[in-house]
């Protein structure tokens, strides 16, 4: 009777050992921004991986994970492209235009930039003190991890938000949510399928196109008060306007999805009560990738 007990303990045991791998593996990533730094592990598998993002900053925060050549560094990226654009956005200050400022930035980023650096998606902007989750699929390599969002006058990677991740060879068992709502982003519209409950949703993004020129395509999620103007959003998501992107945004904002390359998906969740809101592109706003809609 004691060996049968023996038994049915090593078994109970094993059965626990093996639910307690098992969640190591679903590759479940805590992210806490802070103002000004990323709180999470230096190191994780490849696959399918969710990040779990806590905004406990005064401001607005986002990640965005940069894919880096295995030719360059993470230094290198930090001194070579983050640089260029704290001088540029300078020379905004001192009034040069945005034309000039371009042509300034495509001259100072080294061409491996442009041509090499993928940019693998993160959570889109969001509201202080408020949560979300994101799901990628991400290859093994070293990423730069960053938020780019201005206090002021200075972008929080100079502040202290950027970071390197290493996306390890071994791959997790994870596999990606159910989505309740689809998302597909095209060069000129935000097309959406299922609709959206007041309480937690899921939502998928299909990068379905990217432009010729400059970032990919991306959506965020802004609740409509009823003083919003739509107008001072878009302009507050150009960068290149001194006032935009820096805290404090005219609007909520409750995440959604940094740009992938074409033909990856991208999940994630947002928690929302009843109300109007609108999904708006932060690299195409401009050109009317806004679209509104209300939560029953
Ligand atoms: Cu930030």
């Amino acid at each position: 009777m004691k060996l049968l007990n023996y038994f049915i303990f090593t078994f109970i045991a094993i059965v626990i050992l093996n639910s307690c791998n098992t969640s190591t593996n679903d590759n479940v990533v805590k992210v806490i921004a802070r103002d000004f730094n990323f709180e999470v592990v230096d190191e994780i598998q490849s696959g399918w991986t969710t990040f779990q993002f806590e905004n406990r900053g005064q401001v607005e925060h986002f990640f965005l994970l940069n894919l880096l050549p295995d030719t360059i560094s993470f230094e290198t990226y930090h001194d070579e492209v983050t640089r260029p654009f704290e001088i540029v956005f300078d020379s905004l200050k001192a009034g040069k235009s945005k034309t000039d400022a371009i042509g300034m930035l495509i001259e100072m980023i080294p061409g491996w930039y442009f041509s090499s650096v993928k940019q693998m998606g993160g959570t889109g902007i969001v509201a202080a003190g408020k949560t979300t989750q994101v799901t990628l699929k991400l290859s093994p390599g070293t990423y730069a991890m960053e938020c780019y969002i201005k206090y002021q006058g200075l972008f929080h990677t100079s502040l202290g938000m950027i970071r390197p991740i290493i996306v390890l060879e071994e791959a997790s068992d994870l596999e990606p949510p159910k989505a309740g709502m689809d998302i597909t982003l095209t060069n000129y519209n935000i097309e959406t399928k299922g609709e959206i409950k007041p309480g937690v949703n899921t939502i998928s993004v299909y990068f379905k196109e990217h432009p010729e020129f400059g970032l990919g395509n991306d959506v965020h999620l802004i609740r409509m008060g009823d003083k919003t103007d739509i107008d001072e959003v878009i302009f507050w998501l150009d960068w290149m306007n001194i006032k935009g992107l820096q805290s404090p945004a005219p609007v909520e904002f409750f995440g959604g999805t940094q740009e992938m390359p074409v033909g990856y998906t991208s999940y994630f969740t947002v928690d929302l009560d009843p109300g109007n809101y609108a999904w708006i592109s932060e690299s195409s706003a401009a050109k009317g990738m806004v679209k509104m809609f209300t939560v029953k």
